[in-house]
């Protein structure tokens, strides 16, 4: 396809030789990497196999550039610290396009631009900007690779920190290019380019980058084009790209549901288990509520996933949910060996890529809230002395860990099977310090679909941009729908209509973050939430009690077990408040929203939320 390249340039002969030695004959990717090395004149080009032996040359590779300090080997065996560029450290929702064919498709939440026209641009900002660099072909796939419907994707990007995450966070390498191969199957095309060419003599520097970037789905075509940033979701192209925006879209046509959501199984005490998907928008805990450890007496939980869910439906239309991902890509701040025990031992077993956390004088990390105790000196994500009283954060808030999976000790087994586990309950949550109370349940899937639809959050560090303002962000999936965001509300109720109402999971709604007027925390949260989970569960078996109120059903503090809880009852009381006063401030945030949604809106969300205001009286 010379119309995109343009005029075509020479391989370098070690590029050639590796296209020539390539290890799969499958042509259309074969094409697709000439393609691009061609575009982006890399130095060389290798083919990720995901082996250990490869893991260990790229992060020594990575050492020796500085990009990677290497920690205390008794500390955190086989770890590393990386640090990033500080204009490079989170999504970049501004610079993030969904190029559909329309703009119409893209929808009113979603920067757009024209395909072609962004093809065009972005060709040029790719032609050589892989010079001196070595082009990493990274054969990948979300799920299971013995899923019914493996779902594959390639990246190519001239990062090895890039490949060195990827290899934690899905499975990557050779395995999954011979099942490819074997199968002729259809891939993701997940282009990514640090937009930093080396010259000739040029000295690199440690987290190369560029600052014009481009976070870029094709939804029609199903691929990515990244380009200029090297951290977390905007470089990791199976995680949000993929994972969430192309099979958004995937999901809306094959009629399936790919969501921003942990997933968790929950034993009770007579040992019934169910399992439990929840969509909170970035760094509000969702890692932390996947690794809950119960309070509660004689109830266990698992992790299944801590960030992404695909929930599909059975031949008998049950929903079936798989976690996509291999590894955690977790906050690092607020993290710590009181609050969350399981990480912590998840990521002390090593294994670990560190992205702008503090370094502690013994080659170890720390980061706020890791432990109750602060070091008295650090060096800080940005390299500098840092001591209690620098006033400054340590690590970045946006500062991650990035581990595998099955070093969580209370992963549940079932997170391996193909086909997932049969989803109870759907809980959608968000960081509010007023009106939303602790926990409600939706009347039906309809009355969940305008919960979901109308979430809102103050925003966090997750993404650049202000922190702590609220905005809508429906089943917190703002930065992540693949399409328009009215026809992702249609989608949601058409799934009920599909798979029958009576298979539909329930939906519950909640609230970790509600102040007190004096300004602190209504509920403890943590692993007291569990107590939440319970009345869940119970709410599900038809066991507890829970009193009507405008926005759903509500436990009054008597129908929560509340035993051992070290919590002032007026406490309790405020964070499961209902204040029609308060909703009824709500209502101009949610027309304000629909409006925005505009055209598409369904129909059924503002019945809902004609039927809100009619329960809150006046
Ligand atoms: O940087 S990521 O998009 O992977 C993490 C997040 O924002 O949830
Ligand atoms: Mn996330």
């Amino acid at each position: 396809t010379d119309n995109v390249v343009g005029t075509r340039a020479q391989l370098t002969a070690e590029a050639e030789e590796a296209l020539r030695s390539a290890p799969t004959t499958h042509e259309r990717l074969l094409a697709w990497v000439r393609e691009v090395a061609e575009l982006t004149q890399p130095a060389a080009i290798h083919w990720a196999d995901g082996s250990r032996e490869e893991w260990d040359r790229l992060t020594t590779e990575l050492v020796d550039a500085g990009t990677f300090v290497r920690l205390n080997e008794e500390k955190f065996p086989n770890s590393f610290a990386a640090f990033s560029d500080p204009e490079d450290v989170a999504r970049v929702e501004e610079r993030t396009f969904i190029c559909s064919e329309t703009r119409e498709a893209a929808g009113p939440t979603n920067n757009w631009m024209d395909p072609a026209e962004m093809r065009g641009l972005l060709t040029e900002k790719y032609r050589g900007s892989m010079r001196g660099r070595t082009l990493y072909v990274i054969p990948f796939v979300m799920g299971s690779l013995d899923s019914h419907d493996p779902k594959f994707g390639v990246e190519l990007t001239d990062s090895a920190y890039v490949v060195c995450s990827m290899r934690i966070m899905a499975t990557i390498g050779q395995p999954v290019l011979d099942k490819m191969t074997a199968t002729d199957a259809f891939f993701v095309e997940a282009l990514h380019s640090l937009g930093a060419p080396l010259e000739e003599g040029q000295e690199d520097v440690a987290w190369p980058c560029n600052p014009d970037k481009y976070i870029v789905q094709f939804p029609e075509d199903r691929a990515i084009w990244s380009f200029g940033s090297g951290y977390g979701g905007n470089a990791l192209l199976g995680k949000k790209c993929y994972a969430l925006r192309i099979a958004s879209a995937i999901a809306h046509d094959e009629g399936w549901l790919a969501e921003h959501m942990l997933i968790l199984k929950v034993t009770d005490p007579e040992g019934k288990v169910h399992y439990i998907s929840a969509a909170f928008p970035s760094a509000c805990g969702k890692t932390n509520f996947a690794m809950i450890h119960p309070t509660v007496e004689g109830w266990k939980a698992e992790m299944v996933g801590d960030d992404i869910a695909w929930i599909r439906f059975d031949d008998a239309g049950k929903p079936r949910v798989v976690n996509p991902e291999a590894g955690l890509f977790g906050v690092a701040p607020g993290t710590g060996w009181s609050t969350n025990p399981n990480a912590m031992h998840a990521v002390a077993e090593g294994n670990t890529i560190f992205t702008n956390v503090a370094l502690t004088d013994d080659g170890g990390v720390w980061w706020e809230g890791m432990t109750e105790e602060t070091p008295e000196h650090l060096i800080d994500w940005k390299g500098q002395d840092w001591t209690p009283d620098s006033g400054r954060p340590a690590a970045h808030p946006n500062s991650r860990f990035c581990t595998p999976i099955d070093q969580v000790d209370i992963l549940a087994p079932e997170y391996h099977d193909p086909e997932g586990v049969p989803l109870s309950a759907i809980v959608f949550g968000g960081r509010r310090k007023t009106t939303v109370p602790l926990v409600s349940q939706a009347f039906d899937w309809e009355h969940g679909v305008f919960q979901g639809g109308t979430l809102s959050s103050e925003t966090t560090a997750a993404a650049k941009g202000q922190v702590g303002v609220v905005r809508r962000d429906p089943m917190a999936m703002l930065p992540f729908i693949g399409y328009n965001a009215g026809d992702y509300l249609k989608h949601w109720l058409s799934i009920s209509e599909r798979y029958g109402a009576e298979n539909m999971p329930g939906v519950f709604y909640v609230n970790w973050f509600r102040r007190t007027p004096d300004g602190g925390f209504a509920w403890p949260g943590f692993g007291e939430n569990s107590r939440v989970v319970k009345w869940i569960v119970d709410r599900l078996e038809g066991r507890a009690e829970g009193r009507e109120t405008a926005v759903g059903v509500v436990p009054s503090p008597a129908d929560l077990d509340l035993t051992g809880l070290d919590a002032a009852e007026e406490d309790i009381a405020a964070a499961l408040a209902v204040d029609p006063e308060e909703w009824r401030r709500e209502l101009p945030g949610i027309d304000e929203w629909f409006e925005k949604i505009g055209e598409h809106l369904p129909e059924e969300m503002r019945r809902q939320r004609a039927a809100l205001e009619e329960r809150l009286g006046s």
